[in-house]
């Protein structure tokens, strides 16, 4: 079942996963979303227990208005190629930390894409998740001026952060 940030309009950006249990990860990809004011859906998809909802979802994706598809999902993590496969929206692969591998499995299975299908891979875990969502701000941000705006002024409230730091000297 779709969660939709219905209150911005059609969703732009999609996020999927392989399970519930990559919530506590792909939680900062939706709320970096939802601070921009990027109009979002968020779902569980499971490429290898619910193929046939993959497929659907990656071919109706353009024709619903998507611009990216950020997909996190842990182990072998199909997922993002498979929907990379079927679509030709951006794919913004995030490896979650599997139980044994610690998410070493997922980005192995993610970023080794074949050439001819790319899927933009990210650090593993949370830092992954927020920095697939800046950049599907950013393939966003290409064309509306006032979300470039806000992405400016994110990164100097950064660049501020950075610049007020003291040591413990
Ligand atoms: C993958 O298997 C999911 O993306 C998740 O990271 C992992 C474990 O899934 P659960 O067993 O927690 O549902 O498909």
């Amino acid at each position: 079942m779709a969660n939709n940030d219905a209150s911005k309009g059609a969703p732009l950006v999609g996020v999927i996963m392989g399970s519930s249990s990559d919530w506590d990860v792909m939680q900062h990809a939706v709320n970096m979303l939802r601070d921009f004011g990027v109009p979002h859906e968020a779902q569980v998809i499971s490429a290898h227990r619910m193929p046939d909802q993959m497929f659907a979802y990656a071919e109706s994706a353009r024709q619903r208005g998507l611009r990216a598809i950020i997909a996190g999902a842990g182990g072998a993590a199909h997922l993002p190629g498979m929907v990379a496969a079927k679509t030709i929206v951006p794919v913004l692969g995030v490896p979650v930390p599997s139980k044994y591998l610690r998410g070493e499995d997922s980005l192995l299975s993610i970023v080794q894409m074949p050439k001819g299908v790319p899927v933009s891979t990210f650090a593993i875990g949370e830092a992954g998740a927020a920095n697939a969502a800046l950049t599907a701000i950013a393939i966003l941000a290409a064309t509306d001026e006032a979300l470039a705006q806000r992405l400016q002024d994110f990164r100097a409230k950064q660049t501020q952060a950075a610049l007020d730091m003291t040591l413990p000297l």
